[in-house]
């Protein structure tokens, strides 16, 4: 199953995947992650996007696409992903729907987790007391807020066309929206 899991910074989408990936032995493709552990490598690409994370701002579509095209083997020899903050754009949208088709794949399940703003920036504020992630600051999270809402919202009608798209309360517990998604994922494979 190839599965998106789709919604603000702060939504629980890393979250959730890791909670897919401990239950169902789901591989977990987050760009973020990739992204942060290039900058905690210190590799070239690592050095090109940290001033553009720690501003909130989207990297570059042929960076993210790149680093996604690279793991899909491994996601193609797993029976499918979980694709973890991508897309993040149309362009990502329509790269990740060809590199998929040319594998003769295609996304099962898109689910978008809801989550208010006030809930978002106290989630985000708290990760960035405990853990010091840069762009996790208050300041920033507006950015990449503005992020979300202006370039990644815009993907909700390029896949509610698909009736793929299931919409998940994720205002609950860590337990109560995973069981939510087990739902939505449960309803594909039956
Ligand atoms: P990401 O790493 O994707 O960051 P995120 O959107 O904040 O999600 P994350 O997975 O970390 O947090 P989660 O919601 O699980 O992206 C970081 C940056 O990388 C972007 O801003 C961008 O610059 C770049 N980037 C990544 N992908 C890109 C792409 N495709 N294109 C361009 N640029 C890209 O959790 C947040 C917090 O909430 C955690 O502390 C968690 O403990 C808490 N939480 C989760 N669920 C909860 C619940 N149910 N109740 C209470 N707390 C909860």
């Amino acid at each position: 199953m190839n599965l998106i899991l789709f919604g603000p910074p702060g939504c629980g989408k890393g979250t959730q995947a890791k909670k897919l990936v401990d239950g169902r032995g789901m591989v977990q493709l987050s760009t973020g992650d990739m992204l942060r552990a290039a900058i905690a490598a210190k590799s070239a690409l690592g050095q090109k996007v940290e001033p553009i994370m720690a501003r909130g701002d989207l990297v570059p579509d042929e960076i993210v696409i790149a680093l996604i095209e690279e793991r899909m083997p491994e996601a193609e020899a797993a029976g499918g992903a979980i694709f973890d903050g991508f897309p993040r754009t149309v362009a990502q949208a329509e790269a990740l729907d060809a590199m998929l088709a040319g594998r003769g794949k295609k996304i099962d399940r898109v689910v978008r987790l809801l989550v208010d703003e006030p809930e978002l920036l106290a989630r985000v504020t708290g990760r960035f007391e405990q853990q010091g992630r840069p762009d996790d600051n208050p300041e920033t999270f507006v950015t990449r807020l503005a992020a979300y809402n202006k370039q990644t919202a815009p993907l909700l009608p390029y896949y509610g066309s698909t009736g793929k798209v299931r919409e998940v309360n994720g205002m609950g517990t860590m337990d109560s929206v995973a069981a939510d998604i087990a739902a939505a994922l449960d309803e594909v494979e039956a």
